[in-house]
C-alpha cells in the first residue's frame, strides 16, 4: 500500500498563524536562528497537524544605512532612526552592551507553514540521528526506487508552478521548450528581501526525470541550457556575477521531479553539505565523460531516523547496528573485571579478545561488501 504522505486534494487551505497551538518543538537551530514547531490550528481541526517554521531574516545592507532622505532617494527603513528602542545592559569603559528593538518593518520573521502536515513532513523537520547509505545501482533498483514509487511527497506544488497555476508572478525566467526548458523562480526558503541569501530553483519542464539518478547523456542539452540561461537571467535580474553562483542537485531530493538549487557561494544556504549536494558543473562533466555515469555510480546519501527507507536498508545492510555493536564492545571494555563480565571471553587469550573487538568494528571480508554500503 502506498504510504499516504500528502493529500493532493488539499488546495491551499487558509489558516490564521496567530491561532496556532504548539504541541512540541521539533528543532531549534541556534546557528540558523530558526525554530520548527509542531502543533494544530484547533479552530479548524483538533487533529490535523501543522508545522510552523520561523526564521529570523538576514540583514540587508540598506537596513543599516545612515543616509538622510532626499528628493532623489526617499528614506528606507533603517536601524538608525528615531524609532529605535534602546535598552542599555551595561557600559564598561569603552565597551557597551544593549538590547535594541528596531522599527516594525525591520522586525519581520520569515515563516513557513505546512498544513496539514504528514508524518513524513514531521520527520523532515525534526532533529534525529542520520546515517550515510552508499547506494549502488542495484540497491537503487531493488530498494530506493520501489520505495520512492510508493512513498514520496506530492508534486502538486511543482505541477502548479509548471502549469502557471501558482507562483506565476514570482517566475524570474522561463524557457518553455518541453525537452530543454525550465522555470526559474524563488525557492520557498528565500525571504525574497536580500540578494545576499538569494535562493532560486530551476524546475525542468520534462516530467520523467525523478532525480540525478535518472540523468544520462541525452539530458546534456537540458543541463547546459539550465546552467547558461539561469546564470544570464540571474545576472540580469539581480546583478549577480554568474561565477559567484552555486548550482547543485540534492541526492536524495525531497521532491522527485528534477530541479536545480541556485544560491550565491558566499552564503551558506541550508542543505549545501557535501553528503547531499552534487554541483551542476560536475554532473555535466561526468555525463560528458560517461553518458551512463549515473546508471553505474555508487551514490552516497543520508537517511534520517524515522524514515521507513532506513528500515528497508537495515534489513539488507548493517546501518544502525554498526554503532550498536561498537558501543556494546566499548561498554564491555569499560565494565569492571568480574567473573561474569569476562565470561564471554573466558576461554580466549587477551590477543584473541582484541581480535574479537576489532572484528566487531571491522567486518570480515565476507561481510565487508554489505557493510561497506553503510556507514554510521
Ligand atoms: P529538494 O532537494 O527536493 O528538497 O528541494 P529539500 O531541499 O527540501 O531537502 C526542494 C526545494 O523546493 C526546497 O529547497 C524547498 O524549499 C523548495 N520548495 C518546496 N515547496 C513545497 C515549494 C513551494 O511550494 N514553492 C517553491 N517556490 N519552492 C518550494
Amino acid at each position: 500500500m502506498p504510504e499516504q504522505v500528502e493529500n493532493s486534494e488539499v488546495k491551499s487551505p487558509t489558516y490564521d498563524i496567530s491561532k496556532f497551538r504548539l504541541k512540541r518543538i521539533l528543532n531549534n537551530n541556534i546557528v540558523r536562528k530558526s525554530i520548527s514547531l509542531l502543533g494544530t490550528f484547533p479552530y479548524i481541526s483538533e487533529t490535523d497537524d501543522a508545522i510552523v517554521v520561523f526564521e529570523k531574516n538576514a540583514y540587508q545592507e540598506s537596513d543599516v544605512s545612515t543616509e538622510t532622505a532626499s528628493k532623489e532617494s526617499p528614506a528606507k527603513p533603517s536601524y538608525f532612526s528615531a524609532e529605535l528602542k534602546v535598552e542599555t545592559e551595561f557600559i564598561n569603559n569603552i565597551y557597551g552592551s544593549f538590547q535594541v528593538v528596531p522599527s516594525l518593518n525591520l522586525c519581520g520573521v520569515k515563516s513557513t507553514v505546512i498544513y496539514p502536515a504528514t508524518d513524513k513532513h514531521i520527520e523532515k523537520y525534526s532533529i534525529c540521528q542520520k546515517y550515510l547509505i552508499r547506494e549502488t545501482p542495484d540497491l537503487y533498483e531493488s530498494t530506493t526506487l520501489p520505495y520512492i514509487n510508493l512513498s514520496q511527497f506530492s508534486l502538486e506544488w511543482v505541477y502548479n508552478i509548471l502549469e502557471h497555476k501558482k507562483e506565476t508572478e514570482r517566475i524570474v525566467f522561463e524557457d518553455r521548450d518541453p525537452e530543454t526548458g525550465f522555470i526559474l523562480l524563488p525557492d520557498l526558503k528565500w525571504d525574497g528581501r536580500n540578494v545576499e541569501n538569494l535562493y532560486l530553483l530551476g524546475i525542468v519542464h520534462k516530467h520523467d526525470i525523478k532525480s540525478l539518478r535518472d540523468l544520462n547523456g541525452s539530458h546534456l542539452p537540458l543541463l547546459r541550457n539550465m546552467r547558461q540561461s539561469a546564470k544570464d537571467a540571474i545576472s540580469k535580474r539581480y546583478g549577480l556575477n554568474p561565477n559567484q553562483l552555486r548550482m547543485y542537485f540534492h541526492y536524495q531530493p525531497s521532491f522527485y521531479h528534477l530541479h536545480v538549487h541556485i544560491n550565491p557561494i558566499r552564503n551558506d544556504a541550508p542543505g549545501i553539505w557535501c553528503e547531499k549536494s552534487h554541483m551542476l558543473d560536475t554532473v555535466i562533466s561526468n555525463l560528458e565523460l560517461l553518458p551512463d555515469y549515473y546508471k553505474r555510480v555508487t551514490l552516497p546519501f543520508v537517511l534520517y531516523e524515522g524514515n521507513k527507507l532506513l528500515d528497508l536498508y537495515e534489513e539488507k545492510l548493517t546501518v544502525r547496528s554498526v554503532a550498536a555493536a561498537i558501543s556494546e564492545s566499548k561498554e564491555r571494555e569499560e565494565e569492571p573485571v568480574v567473573e561474569s563480565a569476562i565470561e564471554g571471553f573466558s576461554d580466549d587469550d587477551p590477543e584473541e579478545r582484541e581480535c574479537k573487538r576489532i572484528r566487531l568494528a571491522t567486518p570480515d571480508p565476507k561481510e565487508a561488501e554489505a557493510t561497506a554500503q553503510a556507514c554510521a
